[in-house]
């Protein structure tokens, strides 16, 4: 339904389309354009302003947050512009980040499979009392996460009541330039971000709270590290971010191209599992808790609205056993919210689903 703030979102859109359009004529008009190629890789931009302008996700530039795919369309060198990402990490040794109890603040997302895994280490690790978290609203729109408790399990942002996630990336650094993403974890004391890549915050996770915790289980022992770092590359490329590739392709061959390796993945692991409880050795290690929060979203999610849809996880023996049974560990079960999950990526993707119907389907793992 389009009302006031729709139509004056729309109207600012078509504003910023004829700006392109017009500085491609007068260019053109002023014999600017020395082949003919140029000219077509402008026209090509401008129509990507039309098309991608729904999932592509705003940005901050210099400090301002951006909408859409605007920037990487302008031709100024934004998309060249290479994004702040805050990878620092905490230890005894850190001559900065020490690990202290209360000092550190996760911003998640309950329906992200990034920041989910930084929740259940959060729980497998005890560090409940001494990380404390807030929640995004669900719906990723044109301001990108937003804090707005009045979705069940969303919170207010606990540390600076901000209305927009952009704006913690804001106070990190004024005129940072970076897409806006949870998982974050910031540092109270110091007033930034420590780290918002998911797979560095689970490590850090993994050991560095561990005096304050007295929980010394690794994750990510030393005998398995390679088994692990093998498996987490291959279901990274090809199901945390395989799943997003087949979803958001826009040619028949770049769809392809995903769902392929895709499912012949999920088919290995599936055999991989066949009498196994765990990817890797008898325990559950970083390989288990990265692939998990796909799994959770498949059926749900990724198979109707990302067209994966080959098979579901239920149908399959083994990985439908191994995802049940994970789901019934404490640490994955309060950290799992499929109401946040579904409402995130139907709600969220309008090119995918414009009429954001969510789908009637039913939600194997929460059978018993
Ligand atoms: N590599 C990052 C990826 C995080 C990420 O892409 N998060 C998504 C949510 S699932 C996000 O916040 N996207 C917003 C955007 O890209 O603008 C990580 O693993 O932490």
């Amino acid at each position: 339904m389009i009302n006031d703030l729709n139509l004056a979102q729309i109207k600012m859109k078509i504003d910023l389309f004829l700006i392109h359009k017009s500085s491609i004529i007068n260019s053109y008009n002023n014999q600017q354009y020395k082949t003919q190629k140029a000219l077509v890789k402008s026209c090509n931009k401008l129509t990507s302003v039309l098309c991608n302008w729904r999932e592509n996700m705003g940005k901050l530039v210099d400090g301002s947050w951006v909408e859409g795919s605007i920037i990487s369309s302008d031709g100024k060198g934004a998309y060249a512009r290479i994004p702040r990402s805050f990878r620092e990490t905490i230890s005894q040794d850190h001559a900065v980040y020490k690990p202290q109890s209360g000092r550190y603040h996760l911003y998640v997302s309950y329906a992200c499979p990034w920041a989910h895994r930084t929740l259940i280490y959060r729980a497998l690790k005890n560090l409940q009392d001494h990380i404390t978290v807030s929640v995004v609203h669900p719906d990723m729109l044109d301001n990108g996460w937003v804090f707005d408790d009045s979705f069940k399990g969303a919170t207010q942002d606990h540390l600076f009541n901000n209305k927009h996630l952009y704006e913690v990336y804001q106070q990190a650094q004024p005129d940072i330039s970076t897409s806006v993403t949870v998982p974050i974890l910031w540092d109270k004391q110091t007033n930034t971000i420590v780290n918002n890549e998911s797979s560095e915050i689970i490590r850090i996770f993994n050991t560095a709270f561990n005096d304050l915790t007295n929980n010394t289980e690794d994750y990510y022992p030393k005998h398995l590290q390679t088994q692990i770092d093998e498996l987490n590359e291959e279901i990274y490329n090809n199901l945390n971010n395989g799943v997003y590739r087949t979803g958001f392709a826009k040619t028949q061959q770049s769809y392809d191209a995903a769902v392929k390796p895709l499912f012949k993945t999920l088919d290995k692991l599936d055999k991989l599992l066949d009498g196994k409880d765990f990817l890797v050795g008898d325990t559950l290690t970083e390989a288990d808790i990265r692939l998990v929060p796909t799994l959770l979203r498949f059926d749900l999610v990724y198979y109707v609205h990302f067209k994966c849809s080959q098979k579901r996880i239920a149908d399959y023996k083994n990985l439908s056993r191994y995802t049940k049974n994970l789901y019934q560990l404490d640490a994955i079960k309060n950290s799992t919210n499929f109401e946040h999950i579904k409402r995130h990526y139907y709600f969220s993707h309008e090119s995918i689903n414009p009429y954001r119907i969510v789908p009637f389907i039913a939600n194997f793992f929460e059978e018993t």
